[in-house]
């Protein structure tokens, strides 16, 4: 399992949170999806043979953001 930080362009709601978290999840592999809207941020945890950074940016990316990996891992 890897626990990494997303950064996130241009949510600005609730609305905009869902999304991500719902594209995130759809995701095979993905445990934890969770954004954080006045970072900026989604922490994500995820099954590492299952899925990439670049899976996770782009389904982000589909929901209509952009994002990019940090080198910020976090804990539970
Ligand atoms: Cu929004």
């Amino acid at each position: 399992m890897e626990k990494i930080v997303l950064k996130i362009d241009g949510i600005t709601c609730g609305h905009c949170v869902g999304k991500v978290e719902k594209s995130l999840k759809s995701l095979p592999g993905v445990e934890v999806a969770k954004v954080d809207l006045k970072k900026g941020t989604a922490k994500v945890k995820y099954d590492d043979s299952k899925q990439t950074i670049d899976k996770l940016n782009e389904a982000v990316r589909e929901a209509g953001y952009e994002s990019e990996s940090t080198s910020k891992r976090w804990l539970i």
